[in-house]
This record gives C-alpha cells, sequence and structure tokens, in this order.
C-alpha cells in the first residue's frame, strides 16, 4: 500500500467508528512547515477512547514515580490499595548515588498504606496517620509525602489536613499530593500537581548559600540509567555549579535550595515547565530549554549556558570540554553512520524522547519517520507560542493553578528585560520558551498523539521502520513483528544515553539493534497463524 502519510493517516483511522475517526483524526498531523512559519494543529492532551489500548499511564505514576519519586530521602508513601504501590515499586530507572552509605536513600523501598474494604466503607484517614507515624520511627526521614490513589480521591479521605497534622506532630516536613490516578488524562496532571508541591512545600527552604559564580538548576533531568551523572560530570568539569537536579540524583535539600540559582536550564519541558515558570516568578531566576541528548546538541546547550553568564573564561573552559569530548564522538560516530546512514526509526516516548532522541538519530544519518508523544500538550508539538490561545478544558481545569507574585525578601531579578532581549539577540537563545518538536521535523512525516495499539500495528506492517522506539508494553509486540523495538523510557538496561558519552553509547546500542540479522529471521504472528491452528487442531 502507499506509503503517503496522508494516505497512511486515512487508513490508520478508517476503522474507527465515525465519532472517534473524526477525534483521532484531529491527533494525527502530517508534518509541514508553512510560509507562515506555522506547524499544522494538533489535538492533544484530551482524554483517551476506552478501548484503544493507549500507551499512557496515571496521574499518579506522573506525580510519584516521574517527580518526586527520584529525589532518594524524601519518604514516599502511597495511600491506597498494595496494588498501585507495588506496580510504582522500582519501575523507572531513575538511579541516585548518596554520599556514604550512612546517607539516607529510601528509593528502593516500598512504603502503602495497604488500604483494605473496611477503610473504603469507614474511611482511610486514622490509618495513614498510622503509617506515617510508623514510618518516622522506622526511618526519620526529613520530609515524608503522601502520594493519592484513586479510592482516596473517591471516598474523600483529606490527606492533606493528615499532612498538617503529622507535620506539627513530628516536627517534620509532611505533605500530601492529590494525585489519584483519574485525576487528570494522563501522566501530565500528575508532572503538574507534583510542580506544584515542590514549589509550595521544599522550595526555598534552605538558605545555605553558595559561593560559585556559575549557578544553575538542571530542570526535567532524572538521572535515567545515570544520564544525570554524565550532565553532572560535564557540568563540573565546565566549572558550572548545579545547585539542584529536579529530580534525578536529588534530595530534599538541594531542591530546598535551588532558589539560590542564577539559571533555571529545563530539559523536559513537559514535566517541570511549571516549577520553572513559577521560579522565574518569585525569585527572578529566568529559564530557558536546553537538550543534552545528542552530542551537537549537548555542545549547544554548554554554549547557552556560556553565554547566559558571559564569562570569558568560562566560555573557554565550555569550547575545552566539547573539544576533548567530541573527538571520541566522532570517532564511533564515523564508523556507525556508515552503518546505519539511510536507515528510519519512529519514537513514540512520553512527553520529550519523541523529540530529544530525534536528534541521536539525525547524528548518525538515520531518519524518523514517524513520532508523537503519549500525554504532551500542543506547545510541546507546535511550541509555546500557541499557549495564548489554548483552550483550557475541564480536564485541565481540574488542576490547580498556583498563584504566584514575586517573594518580598529573596526576589532578585537575575538579569534585567534588556539583558535578555541582548542575549536573545546575540545568539538564537530564547528564554521561557521552547519550540516544540513539529518545527525541528523534516516535512511529511507523520506525527500522532497518544498512540493506539491498532495504529502501532499498522504503522509497522506499512512502513516496516529498521528501529521502533517506545516502552515495556509496547517492546515484545513490536519485536514479535520482526522489528527491533529500543525502551526509550528504560533504555533497555542500558544508557546512560546523555551528553557525549551517552551519545557514543547510544550510537553502538542502535547499531546492533538495526544491523543484527536476528529480525529477518522473525515470521510475523500473522503469517504463522494457519499453521498454529493446524498444530492446535492435531
Ligand atoms: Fe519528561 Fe521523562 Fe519524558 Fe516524562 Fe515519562 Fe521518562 Fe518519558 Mo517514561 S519526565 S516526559 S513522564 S522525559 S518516565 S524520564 S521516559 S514517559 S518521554
Amino acid at each position: 500500500m502507499s506509503k503517503d502519510p496522508r494516505v497512511v493517516k486515512e487508513e490508520l483511522i478508517q476503522i474507527y467508528p465515525k465519532k472517534l475517526r473524526q477525534k483521532r483524526s484531529e491527533q494525527i498531523v502530517v508534518t509541514e512547515h508553512r510560509e507562515d512559519g506555522s506547524v499544522p494543529e494538533i489535538r492533544a492532551n484530551v482524554r483517551s477512547s476506552p478501548g484503544i489500548i493507549t500507551q499512557r499511564g496515571c496521574t499518579y505514576a506522573g506525580c510519584k514515580g516521574v517527580v518526586i519519586g527520584p529525589s532518594r530521602d524524601i519518604l514516599s508513601i502511597v495511600h491506597g490499595p498494595i496494588g498501585c504501590s507495588f506496580y510504582a515499586w522500582l519501575t523507572r530507572r531513575n538511579q541516585t548515588r548518596p554520599a556514604s552509605l550512612d546517607d539516607p536513600n529510601f528509593m528502593n523501598y516500598c512504603l502503602s498504606t495497604d488500604m483494605q474494604e473496611e477503610n473504603i466503607v469507614f474511611g482511610g484517614e486514622k490509618k495513614l496517620k498510622e503509617a506515617v507515624r510508623e514510618a518516622f520511627q522506622l526511618f526519620n526521614p526529613k520530609a515524608i509525602a503522601i502520594f493519592s490513589t484513586c479510592p482516596v480521591g473517591l471516598i474523600g479521605d483529606d490527606v492533606h489536613a493528615v499532612a498538617r497534622e503529622m507535620k506539627a506532630e513530628l516536627g517534620i516536613n509532611v505533605f500530601g499530593f492529590s494525585c489519584e490516578g483519574y485525576r487528570g488524562v494522563s501522566q501530565s496532571a500528575g508532572h503538574h500537581i507534583a510542580n506544584n508541591g515542590v514549589f509550595k512545600h521544599i522550595i526555598g527552604n534552605n538558605e545555605t548559600p553558595h559561593e560559585d559564580k556559575f549557578k544553575i538548576n538542571m530542570l526535567g533531568e532524572y538521572n535515567i540509567g545515570g544520564d544525570g551523572f554524565v550532565l553532572e560530570d560535564i557540568l563540573a568539569r565546565c566549572g558550572i555549579k548545579q545547585i539542584a537536579p529536579f529530580s534525578g540524583n536529588s534530595t530534599y535539600d538541594t531542591m530546598a535550595n535551588a532558589h539560590t540559582a542564577d539559571l533555571n536550564i529545563v530539559m523536559c519541558h513537559r514535566s517541570i515547565n511549571y516549577v520553572a515558570e513559577m521560579m522565574e516568578k518569585r525569585f527572578g531566576i529566568p529559564w530557558m530549554k536546553v537538550n543534552f541528548i545528542g552530542a551537537e546538541a549537548s555542545a549547544k546547550s554548554l554554549r547557552r549556558i556560556a553565554e547566559y553568564f558571559e564569562d570569558a573564561e568560562l566560555k573557554e573552559r565550555v569550547e575545552q570540554v566539547i573539544a576533548e569530548e567530541m573527538a571520541a564522538v566522532e570517532a564511533t560516530r564515523a564508523i556507525v553512520k556508515a552503518r546505519c546512514e539511510g536507515k528510519t526509526a519512529m519514537l513514540f516516548v512520553g512527553g520529550s524522547r519523541a523529540h530529544h532522541y530525534q536528534q541521536l538519530f539525525t547524528e548518525i544519518g538515520m531518519k524518523t519517520i514517524a513520532a508523537g508523544y503519549e500525554f504532551g500538550h500542543r506547545d510541546d508539538y507546535e511550541g509555546r507560542n500557541v499557549l495564548p490561545g489554548l483552550k483550557v478544558d475541564a480536564d485541565s481545569k481540574n488542576i490547580e493553578e498556583l498563584e504566584v507574585v514575586p517573594d518580598p525578601e529573596r526576589y532578585r531579578a537575575r538579569r534585567t528585560p534588556e539583558q535578555i532581549a541582548k542575549l536573545e539577540a546575540m545568539s538564537e537563545m530564547e528564554f521561557r520558551d521552547y519550540v516544540g518538536m513539529m518545527p525541528e521535523m523534516d516535512d511529511d512525516v507523520l506525527v500522532i498523539d497518544d498512540l493506539s495499539h491498532h495504529e502501532t500495528e499498522r504503522l509497522l506492517e506499512i512502513y516496516k521502520p529498521d528501529i521502533f522506539c517506545a516502552g515495556i508494553k509496547e517492546k515484545f509486540g513490536v519485536q514479535k513483528m520482526g522489528i527491533p523495538c529500543k525502551q526509550l523510557h528504560s533504555y533497555d538496561y542500558g544508557g546512560p544515553y546523555a551528553g557525549f558519552k551517552g551519545a557514543i553509547n547510544f550510537f553502538n546500542d542502535i547499531d546492533r539493534m538495526v544491523n543484527m540479522k536476528i529480525w529477518s529471521y522473525v515470521t510475523p504472528p500473522w503469517e504463522t497463524a494457519e499453521k498454529f491452528a493446524v498444530v492446535a487442531a492435531d
């Protein structure tokens, strides 16, 4: 059948009932750069349709698993049935490195109130209080975070009241999250709820000063497979002090101290842009989007940071680090590119990686032929310039928007509007902006929001890409069709993939996957269905 993306789009959705067909038709677009500089409008951040088999996760996953979970000394208690805790236990590869063996690290634990029918009927607040007291006695943490699961919202337990009471009783920071799984349409709502909590209950609580000249926070970096370790090393060698990572390899104190930095750099826009915005309003810290996925992208991001600080010595050191790292990158890239050039990739990941990883494929000559987010919003696809025109629907209204005003004592504009304008004019450095995925893609490529399983199968059959990037839920279904599937959430137990050393790892891993002969020996299940039927009948 035709591989024309417009024809394929119709093919993907023709099986659906009329109403769903219309909806999916708005969630699937073909890229184009229009004369006025715009890209096509996509429908995103709306509910998944029942029965469609989405890749998405829930709001609780976005709050507990993604944003707060990676902070090693905040003790997480899940208020809900045991399954919610068990299935979130050690399932994301956010690594952490305590300074010593005596330092608290709760990441391996799985704490739950283990709600039973009795608690559903008579309420679970008493059980939650007992759990908080018990956890405090056992672990003596600085902070305890309480996460609500679906039944908590349904029966109306007030986790915030419990948190306030326990905070007063125990004398440590205790805070709760109304992040019931159903609260939003996806993980994305959980990110927003977590951002609000981090801002309200953590940032600004630690006034430790730092003498360093160049102080930044790294937002939206979760240290999957050790990515954060690679970036910490690069920044340190450049002489840039990272006050707080949000939240890979972080602690309560580092995040509480974040307001002392002079710049926020944002890796994953989707999961943490709210914190960046709120910190600018309250403390006067500007933010800019960076990307450390891809060697060239990493070099560009480092140069942007150096330009922001307008320091000749820093710029020199940054150039030195880039030069040191690039030699090894180029050596591997030349070998891998010769073997991978012209091959094709599809990327369907959460909210950032489907964009960022296109860069790594481009660097080895591979072409992205379809991409999409599980839960990205229109600004992640089209750029933040669409934000003023976005309609806020009932599902988004469900999530609190914090009113943020300048802190009367601690607000200090790190740069004047004139300095910002000058920096923006000097290079392509933009503040408070994210251009989005589509403007950086080639024309005539399929972009699909909240890809369904049916669409995945049809895409694979029609295009037969050399590699499909997604998660564990998709992986084995895809590989049974004879196509290697790279997990871009967990990295298939590999990585790190960030920065320069990460790029080398990625190039080598992709080379192995796309050039492995074994895939050509796999017969897709539908071609063997008859054979199986005969065997079964015998
Ligand atoms: Fe940001 Fe992430 Fe992502 Fe994300 Fe995620 Fe993740 Fe992801 Mo999985 S924070 S949006 S909610 S970059 S866990 S580290 S890989 S879906 S693309």
